[in-house]
């Protein structure tokens, strides 16, 4: 399958259908040198995380990671025309509940392994739409993002295992018996650019081998029918995760589960939404 960018009243069809989507909408250039530079400081301030995937950037010093997070990403999770589209495919309720940086440095040999997301996401029941912007150019050389097209309609996380393997960024791993790896196809994205994949779309990305840095900001939404529980979470957590101490943000309409928590990992007294930036 060819990726294409799609028009934005195309995005929820086509998501819908193949369980992913790349709008021909880009971040704004302004916007774009503002998520660089906030991912070059991330990465120049825990130096000591080499590759890992860097938890809640959004959430100053809220993650177990000991990051040092910077309020001024919760901008790009705010840009109108990227909830525009998030809203076309899960609805006019929109809980922003996380972000990861993954950053890939030149030449580093580490994979992602295929997998589906929400495995051990407290969010119940199980829907929310990753939004994944490519902050430098990323393309098969530099290990793309890769995606299953179709696999979201398994509506099911399927048997996954832990890798041990010190080459995979992430221990979680589908068993390859559930899907075609052959079938994968890679997300080739330009600076800016970005695909949009449900929670049940398999997904990882294959070593960098080139000279170039690979840099994707995630940043995962629910749609607030659903809730996301934080005592649930604290019992099936990864320690790395910290699902429980997660601060959620209605970042557009109302909750409608009505269960939602908008005080946990919040400073206190403060609901945590900065004004919509220009
Ligand atoms: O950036 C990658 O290579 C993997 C991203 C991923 O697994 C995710 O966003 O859930």
């Amino acid at each position: 399958m060819q990726i294409e960018r799609v028009a934005a009243d195309e995005v929820s069809a086509h998501y819908r259908e193949h369980g992913f989507a790349v709008p021909r909408y880009r971040l704004p250039p302004t916007r774009l040198a503002a998520l660089q530079a906030l991912a070059a400081r991330l990465i120049d301030d825990n130096r000591h995380l080499g590759d890992q995937p860097m938890v809640c950037p959004h959430v100053p010093g809220g993650g177990v990671q000991g990051l040092k997070g910077d309020r001024a990403w919760l901008a790009i999770s705010l840009e109108p025309a990227i909830l525009d589209l998030v809203e076309s495919v899960v609805g006019p309720d929109i809980i922003l509940w996380g972000t990861n940086l993954f950053a890939k440095p030149a030449g580093v040999g580490r994979r992602v392994p295929f997998h589906r997301d929400g495995r051990y996401w407290p969010i119940e029941p199980l829907a929310s739409v990753t939004v994944w912007i490519a902050v430098e150019r990323c393309d098969a050389e530099n290990g793309c993002l890769r995606v299953v097209p179709g696999s979201h309609r398994a509506r099911a996380v399927g048997t996954h295992y832990t890798s041990q393997r010190p080459e995979d960024l992430i221990p979680e791993t589908l068993d390859p018996r559930e899907y075609d790896a052959g079938s994968a196809v890679d997300v080739v994205l330009e600076a800016g650019e970005m695909v949009l994949f449900d929670v049940y779309t398999i997904h990882g990305s294959n070593p960098n081998t080139s000279d170039r840095r690979r840099i994707g900001y995630a940043m995962r939404y629910m749609p607030s029918t659903s809730r996301f529980v934080h005592d649930a979470a604290e019992r099936r957590d990864q320690p790395s995760s910290a699902h429980h101490t997660r601060p959620l943000f209605l970042v557009r309409g109302t909750d409608r589960c009505g269960a939602n928590d908008f005080r946990t990992g919040h400073p206190e007294g403060s609901l945590g939404l900065p004004p919509y930036s220009e």
